[in-house]
C-alpha cells in the first residue's frame, strides 16, 4: 500500500489539472485546437472534452468504490463518446469549467480521508480486473498528465 506521502502526491497532482489544463491550452485559437495531437489521433479539443468525459467516470467510479462493496465500474466506449458533438466541436473551456468544479470537490474528498484502509477497497474494472482506490487515484491523476503531455508535446513540435 502507498504511503501517506505517495498519497499526498497523486491528490495534488489531481488538485492541479485543471490549472495545468488550462495552461496547456491558453492561446491556442480554433484552428489549432483542431488539430490531431499525432496523426489518426484525437483533435486537441478532443483530447480536452475526453479529460472532462473520463474524470467524470473517475469521480464516480472512487464514489462508489467507497461507498459500495466491490462495485463493478461501468465501462463506456470513449471514441464514441468524442464524437459527440459536445465532445469534439464545443469550446474546451465548457469542459475546463466542469474540471475546476469536479477536482476541487474531488481532491477535497479525498483528503478528508483519514481511514487508510479506504485505499485497499476493491472494485472490479471489466478490462484491467480488480483495482483498489488507490489505484484508480493514480490512474486518473496519470491520466490527466498523459494527455497534457500530447497537447504540450504538439505545442512544441509545431513551435505554438
Ligand atoms: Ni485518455
Amino acid at each position: 500500500m502507498p504511503t501517506k506521502l505517495e498519497i499526498q502526491k497523486q491528490i495534488a497532482k489531481l488538485g492541479d489539472l485543471p490549472k495545468i489544463l488550462q495552461e496547456a491550452v491558453d492561446g491556442l485559437n480554433d484552428e489549432q485546437l483542431d488539430t490531431t495531437y499525432r496523426e489518426g489521433g484525437w483533435r486537441i479539443r478532443q483530447v480536452v472534452h475526453h479529460i472532462m468525459d473520463s474524470h467524470v467516470h473517475g469521480y464516480i467510479r472512487m464514489k462508489f468504490t467507497l461507498t459500495e462493496e466491490n462495485p463493478t465500474l461501468k465501462p463506456y466506449d470513449e471514441n464514441v463518446w468524442a464524437k459527440q458533438k459536445d465532445g469534439s466541436e464545443n469550446p474546451v473551456e465548457d469542459s475546463i469549467l466542469v474540471l475546476q468544479g469536479l477536482h476541487k470537490r474531488w481532491a477535497d474528498w479525498l483528503n478528508s480521508l483519514i481511514d487508510e484502509n479506504v485505499w485497499k477497497r476493491p472494485s472490479l474494472h471489466l478490462e484491467e480486473g480488480e483495482m483498489s482506490f488507490w489505484d484508480l487515484l493514480k490512474d486518473y491523476a496519470e491520466h490527466g498528465e498523459h494527455h497534457v503531455k500530447q497537447i504540450l508535446g504538439l505545442r512544441e513540435k509545431m513551435n505554438w
